[in-house]
């Protein structure tokens, strides 16, 4: 009887051999689901089809939709993770919109993930870069045309935002922009690599993206990250030798994308077509735009303010072109923004953005009916003070500029340089050595220390003989300064070539009783580095005349800052920034990616502060 129960229990289930692997797939019910997410491959107007994410919430009637267009996997992009509700789904900066009612698109761009089609890191628009009939600003527009078309839920209304890349393909939207592409924000998009973005500051390249090109361009999907030799970068790209060796030792000749670079060392027609800035200030204004940044960005650090002063002569009613700087480090608006580094907040800034001025702007120009929302021209975090400034327009209008002068005996002065003092002070720069810019051990994978290294204390670097440091006295009352602090510097090298590095600093009070951390903190402000070579001319680079003072200019980037009462004010001038930026081998050559081991030479640097050679800051004071 016992054997008959058995059998007859068997055979009413599943026999054992059955597959357990469902061959109909698996299907989650969503049935409990607040959205409902739609998989679509947009075709474009060459026939490419671009993989593309929907996610609209259940109740959705008459919402806008919010569009990104990313390299970085357009289905993880909607997946932060797995649950029956939208806001837990999409990243966190989109929390605002979800909770509005707002539709959420994702695509891959052409070339990534699901999308088909080639990939090109920068792909140019059309024009003599680019002799197709496809761009981003096209494939923008022929998405936006079948999302209005495609999304009965929809009230034909699409805003477009992202950060970095993603901020990139925004730009490039509103260079030709579809009439349902109603707002924008782009957020520290990439805008012109050479200068500042990205890839290179002012000529010096950027080392730290060899890990992000085989990642992006090794496949379709996510690439390999390059295998490190030990654990302090600073000493794996010393002994690798120039930007070139590394690249070749770690199989980075395969990659297009690297030899692009390497043909294009400066400021020639490939980056001058491709700057966004020069585009856009030739680009009608049609759709109003936040251009969004970080004052301590430390990837794209030149792209939104220099297109919103590319645009803002032509925005005369203030309608179409706005400028949100917070104290943020790259892409921190789209996350928790109450600190960075040792730097504390009055409150989440970012979410006090998104909140207070990002979704009231997008829901103005996208939510039916919506109330016309209070947006400053201008939104700028005090990092001094530790609060919003809400502006007309930027640069600030009462800015003064004020010469900081470096001075004899490691002085910094509003005072001029005076006949009879010291007139220069020196130092040698050896590539062998080269100034770290971050302490070492240099770790690009540690992600907090990349996130924060501009608002890393100073001190680690005060004190080597390859370092300059100029200080001022202690100040009486506040020094407010509000624009791009320009560099004038009087300079003399021993070589034929040069890096100059200038940082401004705030030096805390010996003792801060409330954050004993801070005493004597040197929090840099606004830093760049700048090759030397191109002073004269960013697309023709020559050879510096030996042991001659010249002059450099440049501009550091954008701060609105206050030093307060007590605090002093520092320059730091040095020659190298390793190993983020390759190193300058001092000796000119033809191409500093493919610089020979005999041609890094030490250089005796000199920076002067005589009456007729004066090396100082023009700050923009107010
Ligand atoms: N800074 C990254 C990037 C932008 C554009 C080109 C390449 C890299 C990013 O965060 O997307």
């Amino acid at each position: 009887l016992l054997s008959l129960m058995i059998a007859a229990s068997v055979s009413a289930q599943t026999a054992p051999m059955t597959p357990d692997i469902p061959a109909k797939g698996f299907v989650t019910p969503t049935a409990g689901y607040d959205y409902d997410k739609r998989e679509v491959m947009i075709p474009m107007r060459d026939g490419t089809k671009l993989y593309t994410v929907i996610v609209v919430p259940k109740r959705a009637r008459n919402a806008p939709m919010l569009l990104t267009r990313t390299p970085y996997d357009a289905a993880n992009r909607a997946k932060r993770i797995d649950s029956p509700h939208m806001r837990d789904i999409l990243p966190q900066g989109d929390e605002v919109f979800v909770d509005a009612g707002y539709i959420r698109v994702f695509q891959d761009i052409r070339g990534k993930y699901g999308s088909e089609g080639d990939y090109v890191m920068t792909r140019p628009l059309r024009g003599p870069l680019n002799a197709t009939k496809v761009d981003h600003a096209t494939d923008a527009w022929d998405t936006i045309d079948w999302l209005v078309k495609h999304v009965p839920e929809s009230n034909g209304k699409v805003g477009m935002l992202g950060s970095s890349y993603e901020g990139f393909t925004v730009v490039m939207a509103l260079t030709n922009p579809h009439p349902a592409l109603k707002v924008a924000a782009p957020q520290s998009p990439m805008i012109d690599g050479w200068m500042g973005d990205d890839w290179l500051n002012y000529g010096a390249f950027r080392q730290v993206n060899f890990g992000y090109f085989t990642g992006q361009l090794a496949k379709r999907g996510k690439g390999p990250s390059i295998p490190s030799t030990g654990y302090d970068d600073y000493t794996t790209f010393l002994r690798a030798g120039s930007a070139g060796d590394y690249a070749k030792a770690n199989g980075l000749e395969q990659l297009a994308w690297w030899h692009k670079l390497v043909e294009h060392p400066a400021y020639d027609a490939f980056w001058q077509e491709q700057a966004l800035d020069a585009r856009m200030a030739k680009t009608e204004l049609k759709v109003p735009t936040m251009w969004l940044q970080g004052l301590w960005d430390q990837e794209d650090m030149w792209g939104a303010v220099h297109s919103y002063a590319a645009m803002e002569p032509r925005d005369t009613g203030n309608t179409h072109n706005y400028l949100v700087m917070g104290p943020w480090r790259h892409s921190q608006v789209n996350y928790d923004g109450s600190s960075l580094g040792a730097l504390k907040f009055n409150g989440d800034t970012a979410l006090q953005f998104r909140r207070d001025v990002l979704k009231p702007f997008f829901d103005q120009y996208l939510v039916d009916g919506a109330a016309k929302a209070d947006t400053p021209p201008v939104l700028i975090y005090n990092t001094g003070e530790n609060h919003w400034d809400k502006l007309q327009q930027w640069p600030r209008t009462a800015a003064q500029t004020r010469p900081l002068y470096l001075r004899a005996g490691g002085k910094l002065s509003f005072e001029a340089p005076q006949a009879g003092e010291a007139t220069y002070e020196a130092y040698v720069s050896d590539p062998a050595k080269p100034v770290p810019f971050a302490p070492r051990p240099v770790r690009f994978a540690d992600r907090d220390m990349w996130t924060s290294w501009l608002v890393k204390d100073q001190r680690f670097v005060d004190g080597r003989t390859d370092v300059l440091t100029f200080v001022s006295e202690p100040l009486t009352e506040p020094l407010r300064i509000g624009g791009a602090p320009q560099v004038n510097l009087q300079a003399a090298t021993s070589g034929s070539d040069s890096d100059w590095v200038v940082k401004l600093i705030d030096v805390y009070p010996d003792q801060v009783p409330s954050t004993p951390e801070m005493g004597g903190y040197e929090l840099g402000v606004s830093m760049a580095i700048f090759r030397g070579r191109y002073r004269e001319s960013f697309s023709e680079p020559k050879a510096i005349a030996s042991n001659q003072v010249l002059d450099y200019k440049f501009g550091l980037p954008t701060a609105n800052h206050v030093f307060q009462p007590g605090h002093r004010v520092m320059v730091q001038v040095q020659s190298s920034l390793f190993p983020l930026y390759d190193r300058n081998p001092q000796t000119f050559v033809p191409n500093i990616y493919l610089a020979k081991p005999g041609d890094y030479q030490k250089a005796t640097q000199q920076v002067w502060h005589a009456p007729g050679n004066a090396s100082f800051i023009a700050l923009p004071v107010y």
